[in-house]
């Protein structure tokens, strides 16, 4: 498996690269309280019971038949409803629901509240070009989770 660039996958930069989609009572935060490596990690918070808290990494390029995985670390301070997913997207970066959907998502386990190293992984569906990897909260999720040192993995089809 080789290590493939994903830029600020590691908060070092702030929100630099991540594209944020928050409704009024949930937050998103950068600091160094929730950083579980280096200085600075992400906090979420959804406070809401019909809102949702998304944010989308930067798109990174995938090529047919390599298999991918994200990996991160994670822990859930209060309540529950918080995940992961892996998505791959087309030439004109519309998300493609593949085959593979049912296992490239991972939500953040209630018992888990030390730091915890998760994965989820897919193989590109056809027509893709690129992976982002979207953190979310479930819309009737309260919940508080921190994140950091987000990963990609690529391996190619002859090592599979
Ligand atoms: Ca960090």
């Amino acid at each position: 498996m080789q290590s493939i660039d994903l830029p600020n996958g590691d908060f070092e930069e702030d929100l630099k690269d991540w594209k944020v989609s928050v409704k009024d009572s949930g937050t998103v935060m950068v600091r160094t309280k929730s950083a579980k490596t280096g200085t600075l990690g992400l906090l979420v918070t959804d406070r809401s019971e019909t809102d949702a808290v998304q944010l989308v990494s930067g798109p990174v390029p995938v090529k047919m038949g390599c298999f991918y995985r994200v990996s991160f670390q994670a822990r859930l301070i209060e309540g529950s409803g918080s995940g992961v997913r892996l998505r791959f997207l087309d030439a004109d970066r519309k998300v493609l629901e593949g085959e593979h959907g049912r296992d490239s998502s991972v939500e953040l386990r209630q018992e888990n509240t030390d730091w915890t190293n998760y994965t989820c992984s897919g193989t590109p569906p056809a027509g893709s070009v690129a992976l982002q990897i979207a953190i979310r909260t479930n819309g009737r999720a309260v919940v508080k989770a921190e994140f950091d040192d987000f990963q990609i993995l690529e391996l190619p089809p002859q090592d599979q």
